[in-house]
């Protein structure tokens, strides 16, 4: 049942139409007072997380056209949002600290840095009050506590947000454990909480373009603060930009903390792989945005006897237990991912997932209340009309613009998903036996490759490259760095972060454990026509095969330049589809990767600088001594 409307009850003024008054923490009512100040809402919601109130606000949006029922499945939402509104923006967005070198490398002299940005505490108190003073007049100022990770357990973390958006909302109770049971835990155990204020904005000018999806492109822009534990977003009601738990706290905040409390926040999924002889293993991967997180998390191996179950598909908080184990936990319960791609040849396990309880964002539409995107061409019928991302009619083969935006997503509770983990919610987290890092590589990096120790593996983690994808603002297809996959979510210096890397060695050590092996992966690469050399999704099997003998210590490597790669015949490639070029799949070209130390180089001269741990610099030393005596 609905908790009784408080309507006699007010804080500064504005009044609380729904919500637990008497239930409030101080410091809740504290934040709340602060931000109805700035903010100037018409009405306060305090989120109970109750299906009854999920209902109402699902009724209310559907009401002001801000989402569209989709009748063909259950309970499944479509969002379509500004078309300036479809991504993170890594540009605006910055790390609060007192001193810059605190929160980002100091790139060379004239050189414009990438690894963050950051903004004084005077600018970013500035940048506040130029946004958010009555920001949320005729709105109602909804109140969110939520639990990064299950409520209650060691490892989890609390988090209130407070948004004028109910599409936030309505995705906070899917992506995050949300509600009346958080706020009971800030108020029993007087917990510190992470303090998250959102608002989508509104103009200068206070004219909004899409009514039904309001925000402020031109002025937007995400703040964090780690010393107070503060997030602060303005102008944007898209994912990564409004779900402030998700990587503004889960990575950026989440990896000061991580920082100083010694355990590992990282962008990586999490999957448990049993193999055919029972046993099972988990292991951690971090690939940069729509570079296959989700696709491998969920795979459907196509070796026989192999069985893969999602614990995560983003994002990775890591520790090592009393005993020197690694332990991860998503912090995460739910998923928010890429539609585009995701097939039934793909993916089934997310096509099974997104059925029931989903709010799209982005994708395009079917005439009998259905989903439509790249990739899933095969599903229609003749007589199925489709509207686009945009709301215009769209025809297959003759429109020449995509019917979903390639940044579209599926936003789905964890617990609908057909292989999700037994152990995916144990407090104490799941043992990691392997790190993978990869990208989207189409020239010169093989399939599959072991890093020769952690440190070296560090080095590769620090290296990563990537084409850009639609997930960020980057226009066109380049080679971008990405080290650890991390590049858009570093709460604190780079240099400070690899060497809390390299650290994680000692901390096993002393503990009596061993250290997961790190390998590099790339599903991307491409033959002399464009085409991709290696069929990926569920043939990714293969791989994880591979990692897992080497995990057992099995002798079934080569050693090379780069690192150890399967000797021959032991990449079990029997019953392809298609013929696989191997030798092409696994050359490493000495000019190719003459050329890529020697950007490594560069990046990190013009980078990181100073800051670059000089193990880091060795390992580069030794791999360029490597491959020059290819
Ligand atoms: P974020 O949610 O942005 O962090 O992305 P993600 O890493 O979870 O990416 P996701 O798994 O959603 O994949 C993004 C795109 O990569 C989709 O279009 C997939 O179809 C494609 N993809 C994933 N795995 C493979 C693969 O093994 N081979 C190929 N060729 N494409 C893949
Ligand atoms: C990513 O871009 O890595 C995502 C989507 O997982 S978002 O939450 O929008 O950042
Ligand atoms: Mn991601």
């Amino acid at each position: 049942a609905l908790s009784a409307p408080t309507l006699s009850n007010n804080i500064r003024g504005c009044s609380v139409v729904y919500g637990d008054m008497a239930r409030l923490p101080l410091k809740v009512k504290t934040f709340i007072e602060e931000s109805v100040v700035l903010c100037k809402p018409d009405k306060i919601h305090i989120v109970d997380g109750s299906e009854a109130e999920n209902k109402l606000m699902l009724k209310a949006l559907k009401e002001a056209g801000a989402i569209i029922p989709l009748p063909k499945y259950d309970n499944c939402w479509l969002a379509r949002t500004n078309p300036a509104d479809v991504a993170r923006v890594e540009s605006k967005t910055f790390i609060c600290t007192e001193n810059r070198e605190e929160a980002i490398c100091t790139p060379k002299a004239g050189v414009q840095g990438s690894l963050g940005n950051w903004i004084s505490p005077k600018d970013y108190d500035d940048a506040i009050m130029k946004r958010f003073p009555g920001c949320m007049k005729g709105r109602t100022m909804f109140v969110v506590p939520f639990s990064m990770g299950p409520v209650g357990s060691p490892l989890s973390k609390i988090g209130v947000e407070i948004t004028d958006s109910q599409y936030v909302v309505c995705s906070m109770k899917i992506m995050a454990r949300m509600g009346a049971a958080v706020m009971d835990e800030i108020l029993n155990k007087n917990v510190e909480f992470v303090k998250c204020l959102h608002s989508v904005g509104t103009p200068e000018n206070g004219k909004i373009d899409v009514e039904s999806w309001p925000c402020d492109p031109e002025r937007v822009i995400i703040l964090h603060k780690p010393a107070l534990s503060e997030i602060v977003s303005y102008g944007s009601g898209y994912g990564g930009n409004s779900l402030l738990g998700k990587k503004c706290f889960a990575l950026r905040i989440g990896s000061t903390i991580a920082q100083r409390e010694g355990w590992l926040a990282e962008h990586m999924l999490i999957l448990g792989v049993t193999c055919p002889n029972g046993t099972k293993k988990y292991i951690a991967a971090a690939f940069p945005s729509a570079c296959g997180k989700t696709n491998l998390a969920m795979m459907t191996p196509t070796l026989p006897g192999y069985k893969i179950e999602c614990v995560g598909d983003d994002i990775a908080w890591m520790k090592f237990d009393s005993h020197g184990q690694l332990r991860a936990i998503n912090p995460e319960n739910g998923f928010f991912g890429v539609a585009p791609g995701t097939s039934y040849e793909t993916n089934p396990n997310a096509m099974a997932t997104i059925v029931k309880d989903t709010l799209f964002t982005n994708v395009a539409m079917t005439s009998d209340g259905g989903v439509f995107w790249e990739g899933l061409e095969d599903t229609l019928d003749k007589d199925t009309k489709i509207t686009d991302w945009l709301g215009n009619p769209w025809g297959l083969g003759v429109s020449k613009t995509p019917a979903a935006h390639p940044n579209s997503r599926f936003c789905s509770p964890a617990e609908h998903c057909p292989i999700i983990d037994p152990c995916w919610e144990d407090s104490e987290g799941v043992p990691i036996s392997a790190i993978l890092f990869g990208g989207r590589r189409p020239q010169g990096v093989p399939l599959v490759f072991e890093s020769r120790n952690w440190e070296h593996g560090v080095f590769i983690g620090s290296a990563m490259r990537s084409e850009t994808t639609a997930a960020a603002e980057f226009k066109g297809k380049m080679i971008m760095n990405d080290p650890f996959a991390m590049r858009p979510f570093f709460g604190y210096n780079f240099g400070n972060y690899l060497k809390h890397w390299l650290s994680m060695e000692n901390r096993c050590t002393e503990l009596g454990g061993n250290m997961p092996k790190i390998f590099h992966v790339n599903w991307f690469r491409k033959d002399q026509n464009g085409q991709f050399m290696w069929p990926g999704f569920g043939e990714n099997s293969r791989v994880l095969d591979w990692i897992s003998n080497r995990i057992d210590g099995v002798d079934c490597f080569e050693e090379t330049p780069i690192g150890l790669i399967p000797s021959e015949g032991s990449l079990r490639i029997e019953n392809l589809k298609s013929q696989i070029n191997m030798k092409e799949l696994f050359s490493i070209p000495k000019d190719f990767w003459l050329k890529e130390v020697a950007d490594i180089q560069t990046y990190f001269d013009n980078q990181v600088g100073s800051d670059l741990p000089k193990e880091i610099q060795a390992q580069l030393n030794d791999l360029k001594t490597r491959v020059e005596k290819m």
